[in-house]
C-alpha cells in the first residue's frame, strides 16, 4: 500500500509524522509543492491548478490513496479532485468538532490561513455545529513563512503569539484549533504562551485515523517492518531531501 501526502511546502510533514506513527505498515510519498507556497495567498483557480498537477503526479507514482495535508487546498479543491480521480482522496479540516466535543462552554478560537477561514467549507462546518457565537477566528499567515524558513526561535515565536493574541479574551477561550498544518510545528511554543485552561487541537490525528479506517476497510494492507518515505518537490528550495528529513525529525507527535 502506497499513500501520497502533499502540501504547499513543509506543513504536511506534520501529517506525515502522525501517519508514520499510526500507520507504519504503509509506504509514503511526500510531495512538497515549494514552487507555489503559500497556497493561502493565491487565487482559488491557481490553487486548483497546482493541486491538480500534484495529484496527477502522485497518481502516476501509483499511489493507492492521497492525503491533502493542507486545509487551504482541501477547502478549495477536494470536491473537484474527488470527481476527477479514481483513488480515495482524504482532506483536512480545522478540528472544530473535536474542540466542541471536549468543551460544552466557552469560546473556541480557530486559527488558519485567511483563505481557509473565508471559504464556504469552513462556514458550513461552523453552521452545521450550530455554535457560531462560540467561534472566533484568527489568520496567522506568518507561521507558514516561519516554518518554511526553518525559523523556530522560541523567543521570537513567543513574541509573535503574544502580539497576535493580545486583543483576544483568553479568559473566555477554552480551546484553540490549529487549522493549518504548518502551525503544528509551533504547537508546543503556543501552549507555553497560554493560560493552562486552554487546550490546543489540530486535525492531524483525525485525518490519519480516517486514512486508517479506509485502509482497514480495503483489507489490502501489506505488512512491512519499516515504512518507506520518498520525498518529491517542485522548485529548488529543498535542494536536499535531508532538509525535508530534518523537518520530519523536529516534529513531536
Ligand atoms: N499548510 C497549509 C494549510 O494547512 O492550510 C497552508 C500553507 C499555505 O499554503 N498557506
Amino acid at each position: 500500500m502506497k499513500v501520497g501526502i502533499f502540501d504547499s511546502g513543509v506543513g504536511g510533514i506534520t501529517v506525515l509524522k502522525t501517519a508514520l506513527k499510526l500507520l507504519p505498515q504503509v509506504d509514503y510519498i511526500y510531495y512538497s509543492d515549494n514552487n507555489h507556497v503559500p497556497y493561502g495567498t493565491k487565487t482559488k483557480e491557481e490553487v486548483l491548478g497546482y493541486v491538480n498537477d500534484v495529484v496527477a503526479f502522485l497518481i502516476s507514482q501509483q499511489v493507492d490513496a492521497i492525503v491533502i495535508a493542507c486545509n487551504t487546498a482541501t477547502s478549495i479543491a477536494v470536491k473537484t479532485l474527488r470527481s476527477r480521480y479514481p483513488v480515495p482522496i482524504i482532506g483536512m479540516e480545522p478540528a472544530v468538532k473535536l474542540a466542541f466535543n471536549h468543551h460544552s462552554d466557552g469560546k473556541v478560537l480557530v486559527t488558519a490561513t485567511s483563505l481557509t477561514l473565508k471559504e464556504e467549507k469552513f462556514k458550513n462546518l461552523v453552521n452545521r455545529l450550530g455554535e457560531e457565537e462560540r467561534v472566533c477566528t484568527l489568520a496567522l499567515p506568518e507561521l507558514v513563512t516561519f516554518a518554511e524558513a526553518f525559523m523556530f526561535d522560541e523567543a521570537q515565536i513567543k513574541a509573535y503569539f503574544k502580539e497576535k493574541l493580545k486583543d483576544y479574551p483568553l479568559e473566555e477561550i477554552v480551546a484553540i484549533v490549529l487549522g493549518c498544518t504548518h502551525f503544528v510545528y509551533f504547537k508546543k511554543i503556543l501552549k507555553e504562551c497560554l493560560p493552562p485552561h486552554i487546550t490546543v487541537y489540530d486535525g492531524n490525528e483525525g485525518t490519519i485515523r480516517h486514512l486508517k479506517e479506509l485502509i482497514d476497510s480495503e483489507k489490502v494492507m501489506h505488512i512491512r517492518k519499516e515504512p518507506e518515505v520518498t520525498f518529491y518537490y517542485s522548485g529548488k528550495r529543498c535542494e536536499s531531501k535531508e532538509l525535508l528529513n530534518k523537518y520530519l525529525d523536529i516534529i513531536e507527535v
